[in-house]
């Protein structure tokens, strides 16, 4: 069976966010067809929103690497049941509200993907500190497929992000 590597953002801002961020380490590995091959660390970040939209308070980060044979499709519907279980209801929350568990797919393999419903690479990666970092940790080296490798990726943000003084 052909199986490809795939990367997943996990964040949480509402309830109890260490046994969401727990429970979606655990709930992927059960994924049919799909190992878990690294683990990135959980961090804790700034919630990023929009003006006017309330993003709720601090997250937990984190990500895992899997090795599936599950299509993007497939393992993208996977993801949202697992949200589901932890009680995510998207009809009650706006876009970049808080949620208990957010699971997003990163990168498939080397595809490149845009359909209703399904983008990949996802299309705010490489803006977003809160996915690069724990990804970086774990696949520095992983190509995104028309953007770059992680490292590059989180290397570039960081300089185009104004370090506060003093
Ligand atoms: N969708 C399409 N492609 C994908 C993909 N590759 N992965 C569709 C996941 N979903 C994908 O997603 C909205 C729709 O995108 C779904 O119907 C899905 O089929 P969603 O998860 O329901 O909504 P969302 O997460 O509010 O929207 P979006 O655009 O994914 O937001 P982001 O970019 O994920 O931002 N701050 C911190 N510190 N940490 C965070 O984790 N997350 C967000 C959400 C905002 N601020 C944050 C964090
Ligand atoms: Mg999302």
């Amino acid at each position: 069976m052909v199986s490809l590597l795939a990367a997943i953002a996990i964040g949480s801002n509402v309830g109890a966010r260490d046994a969401h961020v727990a429970f979606a380490f655990e709930a992927i590995a059960r994924l049919p067809g799909t190992q878990i091959v690294a683990r990135g660390p959980v961090i804790r970040t700034v919630a990023v929103g929009k003006p006017g939209v309330d993003a709720g308070g601090e997250y937990l980060n984190s990500c895992v690497v899997v090795r599936t044979s599950l299509g993007a499709r497939e393992l993208l519907a996977g993801l949202h049941e697992i949200e589901r279980e932890r009680g995510r209801d998207r009809a009650a929350e706006g876009r970049w509200g808080p949620r208990t568990l957010d699971l997003d797919l990163l990168v498939y393999g080397d595809a490149v993907i845009d359909e209703p419903g399904l983008t990949v690479p996802h299309p705010r990666l490489h803006e977003r500190r809160f996915v690069l970092e724990p990804l970086a940790a774990i696949a520095p080296e992983m190509m995104v497929p028309g953007r770059g490798r992680v490292v590059e990726l989180l290397r570039v943000l960081m300089h185009e992000t104004p370090v506060k003084k003093g």
